[in-house]
């Protein structure tokens, strides 16, 4: 697993664009809201809307119209590049710009128009997984309705009996795995009790990209990128929350492997399924929910302790990035590294991304003479500045070194530093990250 190591994940992270979203998608996060949260997580959006609307850090929402009693959206399938690292950006398919695509919410007993566009290459459909929807509307090529031909159009229309965290992607393996994935929500009718102060949506994805390449191999077995909403951590919005309130996390898998993700410091409740929502007899305390493939899993808990506390899969090789990309010919040996040897690899890092260098953490004087040295030494890398945004604001020198692979954070903040940072988010010019509050 030479490719995998965390020094390059850490390498990997600083330079560019933390603010990896395309144009398209920037662009639609200017234009007016046409949901609008009841109450804004983050206190500066007046009352308006039925319901809390969830969050998708990275991810836009999609914006719908009314057309008479129905929400009417537009969504394209297209090619798109994809910022998943400062120094590695990926030639995926998704939509309106963005893969994963834009996030729908709708609420339960809504009448739903989907205008569907192929900017493919080739045929592909949308299937709405886990919706009760007549079957012409499942959106399976072949068995429910005709592919959708490059160029072509085709319109979904159905009413969303359900709630719960559903999901929209492409009827083809390959496809899906070059990242044609959205979340779908059904917000429900009656508020779900006990009610949420922050609800944040995570999509998991894997990718197999090799060095110096864009596109993904979807017929890979063996996965080199771990994304959360189509960024590796650090590149991760971290997930804020006002100590003291309720927070919701649904977790949805659409790749070839399970991920066990784990939340440290607090134990959460399972509260929903893939199915919609869970019965409250059935919640139990856990802190780590197995996410399999195809699944959604949504968990809910207090944020009682402040903190910046991760949320990650557990696996270890999906808490890293591929570190081939950076080192090529200089790639990290897993013996025979010496101190003075890890520290010139950096500097040239340093250099190449750019980013600050940072010294490793210390090491034994005679770490050399142990077998199996060294495993993580010389793989920290802090790259604060450069992945640095609103989110990240006051968070101890270095914790970039930390982060890597599929890993966010939720910072669980009191009142006073929680406003600080909701007041960075405001200011002008700083990235409109997430959507409600644009
Ligand atoms: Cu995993």
């Amino acid at each position: 697993m030479n490719g995998r190591r965390r020094f390059f994940q850490d390498a990997a992270i600083f330079s560019a664009g933390l603010f990896g979203l395309s144009k398209s998608l920037q662009a639609q996060e200017e234009k007016p809201m046409s949901m609008r949260p009841r109450e804004s997580p983050h206190g500066h959006m007046p009352a308006a809307g039925p319901y809390l609307p969830m969050m998708t850090p990275d991810l836009a929402d999609l914006r719908h119209e009314m057309e008479g009693n129905v929400k009417v959206f537009h969504l394209v399938g297209e090619p798109v590049k994809r910022k998943i690292a400062p120094f590695k950006t990926v030639d995926a398919w998704g939509y309106n710009g963005s893969c994963p695509g834009p996030t729908i919410q709708v609420q339960q007993g809504d009448r739903v128009r989907v205008v569907f566009e192929n900017r493919l290459p080739e045929s592909t459909s949308l299937h709405w997984h886990g919706l009760e929807i007549p079957i012409e509307q499942d959106g399976v090529p072949y068995i429910s309705q005709k592919p959708v031909g490059p160029g072509e159009k085709y319109v979904y229309e159905f009413t969303v009996h359900q709630e719960g965290t559903f999901f929209y992607h492409a009827h083809s393996a390959m496809q899906e795995m070059m990242g044609q994935i959205g979340f779908f929500v059904a917000h429900p009718e009656k508020d779900y009790k006990p009610r949420v102060d922050h609800d944040y949506g995570l999509i998991l994805q894997e990718w197999a990209v090799l060095p110096s390449n864009t596109i993904p191999n979807t017929a890979a077995m063996e996965f080199n990128w771990l994304t959360f909403n189509g960024v590796s951590a650090p590149m991760t919005t971290p997930l804020l929350a006002r100590m003291g309130s309720r927070v919701r996390l649904r977790i949805l898998n659409l790749g070839m492997d399970h991920h066990p993700v784990h939340l440290h410091g607090h134990q959460f409740v399972m509260t929903g399924t893939e199915g919609g929502r869970a019965p409250e007899s059935t919640w139990y305390p856990m802190n780590t929910v197995l996410v399999g493939v195809a699944q959604a899993r949504v968990v809910e808990f207090e944020a009682k302790y402040p903190g910046a506390w991760m949320i990650h899969c557990h696996l270890p090789h999906h808490m890293m990035n591929s570190m081939m990309d950076l080192l090529r010919d200089r790639q990290i040996q897993t013996a025979d590294q010496t101190d003075m040897k890890a520290l010139s690899q950096m500097e040239s890092l340093a250099r190449s991304v750019p980013f600050q260098h940072v010294h490793h953490a210390p090491i034994a004087q005679d770490a050399e003479k142990v077998p199996g040295f060294p495993q993580d030494a010389f793989m920290e890398m802090g790259m604060d500045e450069v992945v640095e945004k609103p989110e990240t604001y006051g968070l101890p020198k270095n914790w970039s070194a930390g982060m890597m692979g599929m890993m966010t954070m939720v910072r669980v903040l009191p009142e006073k530093e929680y406003d600080a940072i909701i007041a960075r988010k405001n200011l002008p010019g700083a990235p409109a990250e997430h959507h409600h509050e644009s």
